[in-house]
């Protein structure tokens, strides 16, 4: 497959550009804070009033323990009115806001670093490229806010961003990219969701737009829509940027990230930290990414 990533960081390498985010570059984001403010970038995890596509299905929360079962601590001496709440989870592994493992998407048959779409099977999951591989980093996080720059509250549904607009977007915030940033793009399309009146088309990134992220060696792409790319896709390619970005490139990708509050304070660098679920064969992870302003 022709302009990858493969080979870069050796045939066995199973974290992508995220080799980019160097002790060095970590310890340069910690510089970056200046409120100390603390923003989640995460969507509640519920079954109502966020972004779920149908056939992932709505997160279900069951409750395992609660008041009525105080008798299973009481051969442990608890005393009467003591006792704990406790909850299953069950979930789709790329519920509402997640990340994509490298073992995601596959294209030509093959994952990223030419790991084969057979490694991931139905009985073991990702044999390679696992989310475990990727669920942990921080860095510099830079926010491109493109509807405070373009001037509207939100991008139009399916509307193509370009490299020329990410260039305007961030020469307008006066912020630079440095190699092995975490570059998170708002679109708006969460304001736009919670109007009600969203549909299928969503704003995104085109395939124009994956020069920008070679050319400031982003190790990690992040978006407030659903699949970091426009929809309809690009140049109607199923999954263009899925496949420039996280199979040719290994580039970890964010979803449904929550960045209305980063953007309404103009907080646009910032020490971001994320932190997946480590499930063995996993080819994605509910996230909960933390930045610091
Ligand atoms: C697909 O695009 C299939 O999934 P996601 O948007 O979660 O990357």
């Amino acid at each position: 497959m022709s302009g990858t990533n493969w080979g870069r960081w050796g045939d066995a390498d199973e974290r992508g550009t995220l080799n980019l985010v160097t002790p060095e570059a970590v310890l340069a984001a910690t510089q970056v804070c200046r409120t100390g403010k603390v923003y989640s970038l995460a969507l509640p995890i519920q079954r109502e009033g966020v972004p779920i596509f149908d056939y992932r299905g709505a997160p279900q929360r069951l409750s395992l323990t609660s008041n009525t079962d105080n008798d299973r601590y009481e051969p442990f001496g608890a005393p009467e009115g003591l006792g704990s709440n406790e909850d299953v989870l069950v979930l789709a592994s790329h519920s509402i806001t997640h990340m994509d493992a490298l073992s995601h998407v596959f294209a030509e048959g093959k994952m990223y670093n030419d790991f084969g779409a057979e490694e991931y099977t139905t009985a073991k999951g990702a044999q390679h490229l696992d989310v475990a591989q990727t669920a942990s980093f921080a860095g510099r996080g830079v926010l491109l806010d493109l509807p405070r720059h373009q001037g509207v509250d939100w991008l139009e549904p399916g509307q193509v961003i370009d490299r020329a607009q990410l260039e305007a977007c961030r020469d307008a915030q006066g912020v630079e990219l440095r190699s092995g940033d975490i570059l998170l793009v708002r679109t708006g399309w969460l304001d736009f969701f919670a109007t009600g009146d969203s549909g299928y088309p969503q704003p995104g990134l085109g395939k124009d737009a994956v020069s920008f992220v070679d050319d400031h060696d982003v190790a990690v792409v992040g978006a407030d829509n659903a699949a970091i790319e426009c929809i309809p896709f690009d140049d109607n390619e199923f999954l263009g940027v899925h496949i420039e970005l996280l199979v040719k490139r290994g580039v970890t990708l964010l979803e449904h990230l929550f960045l209305s509050e980063l953007a309404a304070d103009g907080c646009h660098e910032f020490l971001l930290a994320v932190g997946g679920l480590k499930v063995t064969g996993a080819a994605g992870s509910p996230i909960n990414p933390i930045a610091i302003g």
